[in-house]
Parts: C-alpha cells; structure tokens; sequence
C-alpha cells in the first residue's frame, strides 16, 4: 500500500525538501496550504503537480481535522510556524496561537480521528536558549530566550505529553539551524548570500547585519528533512537531536561567504542596531551523537559548502533576473 503523508508548511524551506524526499520514496504526499489573495507557491511548484495540496490553518481546529478525517495519514510532520525569532517579539500572541497551540491543535486532530498515525513535531535548537551546557543534547534543560523559543518548547512537550497520555507515536526533532538556497531571505545566512551575490555583481555595495558574534550550528535542510523521515520509522517514538557538532559566528559566515567571491567582508559590511535582538541566544551547538547512533542519520554537507551553494545559487538567479527578490520580501 502507497503510503501518505500530510505536511503542514509545505510551502515553507523544509516543506519544499521534505516533500521531494518523499515523493522519490514513493509516497503520495499531501501538503496543508493557507487561503491567500495570491497563489505563488515558489519553493514547491516545480513539483506541484505531483502533491496534494489542502486548504487548512493551524490556528482552526476544524481544518485540521477535516484534513486527517479526508486524507487518513500514515504520517504528518507539522512544520508549519511562525518560524521567524524577531517576529515573535512583534507578534508573541500570533507566534503562541500557531507554533504553541498549533501543535496541540494537530495532535488533538490525529488523537481524535486517526490515533494511529505517526506524528513529526518541528521542534528548534533556540528552546535551549541561554547557554547552559555546551554542547547541547536531549537532556540538556531549556531556557528560551524569545516568545518563538517559548512557543517551541511549548509545542515540544506537548508532543511528549500527547505521546505519554494517549500513547501516540509523536517524535520531537530539535533541529539546530539549517539553511539552503531556498532558506527565506530574512534569515542570517541567506541574508549574507543574497547580498554577496549583489555586491559581486555591481548590484550593491553594503550589507547591513546585526550581532557578529552569536555561534550558531548551521547544516544543510536536504540533509535535516532526512532525519525527519527517519523518526518516524523507528519501532519507538522518540526525541533527537539534529546538528552537525560544529559551530561558526556570524562574522565567519561573512569571512567565508564574501571569500567565495574573493571579496573582503570588511569592505562591504556595517553593523546596524535595528537586526540586533531584545536577547540573543549566543552559543548553540548540538551534539547529535544518539541521531547518528539509533537513526544513522550523518550530516553530508560541511558549512563551508553550504554558504558556497548558497552564495553561487544567488548568484544564478540575479544573472537571471537581477530584480529578483527572493523567497521573501522582508529581507
Ligand atoms: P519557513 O518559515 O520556511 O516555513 C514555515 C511554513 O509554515 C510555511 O509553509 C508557512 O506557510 C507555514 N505556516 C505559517 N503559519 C501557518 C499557519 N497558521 N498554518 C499553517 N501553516 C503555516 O520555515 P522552515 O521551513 O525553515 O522551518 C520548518 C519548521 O521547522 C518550522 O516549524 C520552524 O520553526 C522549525 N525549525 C526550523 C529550523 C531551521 O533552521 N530552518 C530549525 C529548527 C526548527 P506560508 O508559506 O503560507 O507562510
Ligand atoms: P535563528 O536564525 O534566529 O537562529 O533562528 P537567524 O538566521 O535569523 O539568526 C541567526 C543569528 O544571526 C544573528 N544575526 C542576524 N540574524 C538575522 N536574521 N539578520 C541579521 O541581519 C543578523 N545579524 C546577525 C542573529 O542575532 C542570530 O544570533 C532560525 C530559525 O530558522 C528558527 O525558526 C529555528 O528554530 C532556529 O534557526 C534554529
């Protein structure tokens, strides 16, 4: 029997990735999209011929409902969330009522409909927050330090208070950050690919940024949705770290993103208070030792590659199109 599989925030980086993994598995896939004024979907329409997309929200009970009642998923990986950190200070309510009370929504969904389905939560590095422990594993305490982290670690224990009280198979991967040409390009390392793309061909010449020095534990998403995937075919739900075990500031994601393109990061970049944080989470790197043990799950992508992938991708399509905006506006 063709397995089926719903994903919520298809359209989203991972979502994009996720669904062509799965779709090569054999899978037929199904994918949760918002009503909008404007239909675009930029990340997936290469393949939109060959998902099932399904109007729904996490914020309305009935749709996500009627989703699992329609489809009868053997799986679901709710990525779906208002996934930007500064955002979260702006708009704390929304953040809590999708990637908080978005994850009980869908889990009271498969509880009541279809218990039977395996259930992939999208939990994050920054629920560690403050730095307590280096480097960081699945035992390490949380200390989230903005209403995202909040959110996240909310929607985290609920998928292990769902798995306990009701016996479902919920897994939690807390994935540290993972980035691809297709990242959103108000996220850090886009931002830097984009803009060094456009600095190398005479689009612009400075790049503003905020905190040089937080450290972050960056991999590649191709590589992460494969972790996903590998939860949920575990004979145990569980929760697991995905991390490569290496990390890099800021300012060396400038020196190696602006050497691709033998510039100098000095020369281009001014540091601008308006990207710096209420409070920062300065230090995460994960230790992703039981992923690589029980999953045998590896990272293939080195940081160094990336940021080059990144760098050329955006390069590609400004020669293209040099009005080109990217995934997002909100750069
Ligand atoms: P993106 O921001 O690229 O995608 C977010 C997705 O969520 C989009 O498809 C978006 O839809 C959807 N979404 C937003 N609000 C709702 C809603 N109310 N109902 C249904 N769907 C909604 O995120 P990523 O792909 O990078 O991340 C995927 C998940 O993994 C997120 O939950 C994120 O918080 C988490 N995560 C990400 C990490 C990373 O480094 N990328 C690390 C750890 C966790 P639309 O296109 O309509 O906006
Ligand atoms: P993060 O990713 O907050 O870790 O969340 P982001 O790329 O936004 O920031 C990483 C670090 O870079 C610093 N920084 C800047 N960040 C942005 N966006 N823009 C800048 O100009 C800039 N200058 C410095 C930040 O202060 C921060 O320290 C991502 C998201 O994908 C979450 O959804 C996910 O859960 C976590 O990764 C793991």
């Amino acid at each position: 029997m063709t397995k089926k599989a719903l994903i919520t925030g298809i359209t989203g980086q991972d979502g994009s990735y996720l669904a062509e993994f799965l779709l090569e598995k054999g899978y037929d896939v199904y994918g949760m999209v918002r009503r909008t004024s404007t239909v675009y979907y930029e990340r997936i329409q290469h393949i939109q011929d060959d998902l099932n997309l399904i109007q729904g929200d996490l914020s309305d009970q009935t749709s996500l409902n009627s989703a699992i009642r329609a489809i009868q998923p053997d799986e679901v990986y709710n990525l779906g969330a208002q996934s930007f950190v500064p955002t979260s200070w702006n708009q704390p309510v929304f953040t809590g009522e999708i990637t908080a009370l978005g994850v009980t929504r869908i889990l009271d969904a498969i509880h009541t409909v279809k218990p039977d389905t395996r259930f992939y939560q999208a939990s994050s590095s920054e629920m560690f927050g403050k730095v307590r422990e280096v480097p960081q594993s699945e035992e390490t305490p949380f200390y989230p330090r903005s209403p995202y982290g909040v959110a996240k670690v909310y929607g985290h224990w609920i998928t292990v208070n769902y798995r306990e009280s009701y016996d479902l198979f919920a897994c939690s991967g807390i994935l540290f950050n993972h980035e691809s040409p297709r990242r959103g390009l108000e996220f850090v390392t886009r931002k830097v690919s984009f803009n060094v793309a456009k600095i190398k061909l005479g689009l612009s010449n400075e790049l503003r940024v905020g905190n040089l020095d937080a450290q972050r534990d960056w991999g590649f998403a191709g590589d992460y949705v494969q972790a996903m995937w590998m939860m949920l075919q575990q004979d145990e739900p569980d929760d697991y770290v995905v991390a490569t075990g290496k990390t890099h500031s800021v300012q060396r994601l400038l020196e190696v993103a602006f050497s691709t393109v033998d510039l100098d990061w000095q020369d281009y970049t001014v540091q601008d208070e308006r990207f710096m944080r209420p409070a920062e989470v300065d230090l995460l790197v994960g230790d992703p030792a039981k992923a690589y043990t029980k999953l045998g799950w590896e990272p293939e992508v080195s940081f160094e590659a990336l940021i080059q992938m990144m760098v050329e991708a955006d390069i590609a399509r400004l020669q293209k199109d040099p009005q080109h905006r990217g995934f997002t506006v909100k750069a």
